[in-house]
């Protein structure tokens, strides 16, 4: 019988990160790793981002799903690169799973590449993809505890988004207290609340992003 011990398989899956992160520093490729639970609205954010952003900057979506593509279909429909992983059963993705697809992307014409990890709150956290940037997701509906509940992927994240604000007053959802929760965890994550679907906040979000993008573009030519 052939052991593998879960540390080794985070130390490899380390290594090839730090190759996705070179690889994209050389086409100058801002990467967003976006991670929530399921049906947080990580699709619904991304089609209405791209609304917001496409033409003028060129973005791809590296959408990861157990079994299906049809996240990969949605985000097509905008006419952008979509390259869908079906991990057959792994609730995550790791930095070898989006190595083996670089080589379809146009790396040298994208400014943004989203990564949508599984529908997961603790996995994908564990996770390095040689990303530039985590995102995390949380929705009005799924309740107020979960920050505190599953702190990981909180306390990676550059960025929160508060999702699906047009419903918070059919929840028991403590905007106030919930930011506060996120802050202890994470003093300099940014936080987001909008509404993906009604189109409330995505815009303080989308400008966030292009500067994001312009802070990349900037240290890469110093
Ligand atoms: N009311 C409301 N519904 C939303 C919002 N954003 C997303 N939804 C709905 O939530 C459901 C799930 O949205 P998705 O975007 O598919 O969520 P997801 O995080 O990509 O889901 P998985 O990929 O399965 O993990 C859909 O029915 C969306 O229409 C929002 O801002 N408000
Ligand atoms: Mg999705």
């Amino acid at each position: 019988m052939k052991i593998f011990m879960a540390q080794d398989l985070l130390r490899a899956n380390t290594g090839m990160a730090k190759r996705n992160k070179r690889e994209f520093a050389h086409y100058n490729n801002l990467v967003i790793n976006l991670i929530s639970s399921p049906g947080a609205g990580k699709t619904t954010l991304l089609e209405k981002t791209l609304d917001f952003l496409s033409p003028q900057l060129k973005i791809a979506v590296i959408e990861g799903d157990i079994y299906t593509s049809r996240d990969g279909e949605r985000l097509e429909k905008k006419g952008i690169e979509v390259v869908q992983i079906n991990t057959a059963g792994a609730c995550h993705l790791d930095a070898g799973m989006v190595a083996g697809v670089l080589k379809v992307l146009p790396l040298d014409k994208i400014d943004i590449i989203f990564i949508e990890n599984l529908g997961n709150l603790v996995c994908p956290a564990e996770f390095d993809l040689g990303e530039d940037i985590k995102v995390v997701l949380l929705s009005v509906s799924e309740g107020s505890d979960k920050p505190a509940k599953y702190p990981l992927a909180f306390r990676q994240s550059r960025a929160c988004v508060i999702n699906k604000l047009d419903l918070i007053d059919y929840t028991d959802f403590d905007l106030e207290r919930v930011s506060g929760e996120i802050k202890d965890i994470n003093g300099s994550i940014e936080i987001f609340s909008l509404s993906a679907v009604k189109g409330e906040g995505l815009g303080e979000w989308c400008n966030w992003l292009k500067k994001m993008r312009n802070r990349k573009k900037i240290s890469a030519t110093v």
